[in-house]
C-alpha cells in the first residue's frame, strides 16, 4: 500500500498560527498528537467515516470526534434536523418541546433514568451528578477508579486516564488540597470501602484504552453502595447508547443510582446529561434545592442533533456496531500476529483498543505498562497510510454506522504494513 498521505504547507501554516494563539495549538490536549510525536491534523471536513484534512488528504476515521458521531460525519438526518432547528433560532434560554422529546427518548432507553437534566458537556454532567450525590447523602468523599476519566472535574483528576494518562500527568496543579482529600482512588477491579457519597465509575472504562469489567464486578459495586449508603454513579458518556440502547447498565444488568451521559446524546453538538430516579432528580433546582443551571443547556441545535441520532439507533444498528468492531478486532489480531507483534485487542459493540502488550489489560497499571513508543510508531504509520486512529494508547477507537467493510479492509491493509514498522 505504501505511504499515501501528503503533508503540505497548509497544515504547517495552520499549526504555526495555532501554537501562537491556543495553548499547545489545540483546544483539548490529546488531539495535539504529541504522544505520537507529530503535529496535529487540521480538519477541513468529514464525510461518513472519512475525515479530510486541510491539505486534501482523506483518512478512514476511527476517532469519530471521540464518540458522538455514532452515525458518522454529517449524517443527512442529523444535518437536516440541525438545519431546521437553526432556522427556527439557535438558542432561547427557555424550554422547548424537543428537550422533552430527548428526555423521553433517554428515559425509554436507559434503565436507571426516570428523569434527566440536560447540560452542555460531560464534565458539567459529572460535576453536577457528584454535587447531587453529596447533597443526597450528606457526605463529601467520592471513590473513583485509577485510569478512569470523568471530564476535567477538579476532584476527579487524580490518576485519571485520557489526556492525563497520555501526557503522564498524575494529577493537575490547581486542584485544592480539600478537593483532593475528598477523592479516594482505587484500582479498577477493587471494591471501595468507607463512608462515601458516591462510587463513580465508567462501567466499561474507555479512557485508559478499553478495559472491560471483571465478571461480577459491577454487581459487587452495586452491593457495596447499597450496604454503605453510597450512591453508585455510572459515567456512560462513552458507553451510553453505544454498547446497547441503554448502555453498559442494560448490557450488564446492573442499575446505578445516577447516570452521566454525553457524546451520542448530542449527536456531535455540545450536549450531555445526568439522569436518575425521580426522588433523586427532584432534588435539582427548581424542583429542589441542589443548584445547577446553564444558558445553553438543552440548546435547540444540540437537542435536534441528539434526537436525530438516537432515532437512527435501532436493533439493526447495534448488530452492525458489533459486527464492525468484531471484524476489525479479528483482522487486527491476525495482522499483528503475522508479523509477530504482541498486542491485545479488546473490543465490545462500537468500541475497540489495540494495546501493545503481551498480556491482557485488566487495570490502569497494566495499561501504563503498554509499549507506548510502539503504539506511537504504529499510529504514525497508519496516518501515513490514510487511517486516523486515536493518537494515544489510552483512548478507544469508535466504530460507527458509517464504517463499511471497505473501511475495515483498508484499515487492515494499512495495519499489515504498520505493525511491521511498529
Ligand atoms: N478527552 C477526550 C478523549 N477521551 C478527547 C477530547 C478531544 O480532544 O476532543
Amino acid at each position: 500500500m505504501g505511504s499515501a498521505v501528503r503533508v503540505t504547507d497548509r497544515s504547517a501554516v495552520a499549526y504555526a498560527r495555532a501554537v501562537d494563539l491556543l495553548p499547545g495549538g489545540v483546544n483539548s490536549p490529546v488531539r495535539a498528537m504529541r504522544a505520537i510525536g507529530r503535529d496535529p491534523l487540521f480538519v477541513a471536513r468529514g464525510e461518513g467515516a472519512d475525515l479530510i484534512d486541510v491539505d486534501g488528504n482523506r483518512y478512514v476515521d476511527w476517532v469519530m470526534s471521540w464518540g458522538p458521531l455514532i452515525a458518522g460525519h454529517a449524517h443527512p438526518d442529523v444535518v437536516a434536523a440541525v438545519t431546521a432547528a437553526a432556522g427556527a433560532g439557535t438558542s432561547f434560554g427557555a424550554p422547548t418541546e424537543a428537550e422533552v422529546d430527548l428526555a423521553a427518548e433517554t428515559v425509554r432507553r436507559v434503565p436507571s433514568a426516570e428523569m434527566m437534566r440536560l447540560v452542555s458537556s460531560g464534565t458539567e454532567a459529572s460535576m453536577s451528578a457528584l454535587r447531587l450525590a453529596r447533597a443526597a447523602t450528606g457526605r463529601d468523599r467520592i471513590a473513583k477508579f485509577a485510569g478512569a476519566y470523568h471530564g476535567h472535574v477538579d476532584g476527579l483528576l487524580a490518576d485519571a486516564g485520557s489526556g492525563l494518562a497520555t501526557q503522564g500527568i498524575p494529577s493537575s496543579p490547581g486542584v485544592t488540597a480539600a478537593q483532593a482529600a475528598d477523592t479516594v482512588v482505587v484500582p479498577w477491579g477493587a471494591v471501595p470501602d468507607g463512608e462515601l457519597a458516591a462510587i463513580v465509575c465508567e462501567p466499561y472504562p474507555a479512557n485508559m484504552g478499553l478495559v472491560l469489567p471483571p465478571e461480577g464486578f459491577l454487581a459487587a459495586l452495586r452491593r457495596r453502595a447499597d450496604e454503605t449508603g453510597a450512591l453508585l454513579v455510572f459515567d456512560e458518556v462513552i458507553s451510553g447508547f453505544r454498547v446497547a440502547p441503554g448502555g453498559a447498565q442494560e448490557r450488564e444488568g446492573v442499575t446505578p443510582d445516577l447516570t452521566i451521559l454525553g457524546k451520542v446524546i448530542g449527536g456531535g453538538l455540545p450536549a450531555a446529561a445526568y439522569a436518575g430516579p425521580r426522588e433523586l432528580m427532584e432534588r435539582i433546582a427548581p424542583a429542589g434545592d441542589v443548584y445547577q443551571a446553564g444558558t445553553l443547556s438543552g440548546n435547540p441545535l444540540a437537542t435536534a442533533a441528539g434526537l436525530a441520532t438516537l432515532r437512527l439507533l435501532d436493533a439493526a444498528a447495534y448488530e452492525r456496531l458489533e459486527q464492525i468492531a468484531a471484524a476489525l478486532a479479528t483482522g487486527l489480531r491476525d495482522a499483528a500476529a503475522e508479523v509477530g507483534v504482541p498486542v491485545q485487542v479488546c473490543h465490545t459493540t462500537g468500541l475497540l483498543t489495540v494495546f501493545f502488550r503481551e498480556d491482557p489489560v485488566r487495570d490502569y497499571d497494566d495499561a501504563k505498562s503498554c509499549d507506548t513508543e510502539r503504539y506511537a510508531a504504529f499510529c504514525r504509520a497508519m496516518l501515513d497510510r490514510g487511517v486516523y486512529l486515536p493518537p494515544s494508547q489510552f483512548e478507544a477507537w469508535f466504530p460507527s454506522l458509517a464504517h463499511t467493510d471497505v473501511h475495515v479492509e483498508r484499515t487492515l491493509e494499512a495495519a499489515r504494513e504498520a505493525f511491521a514498522l511498529a
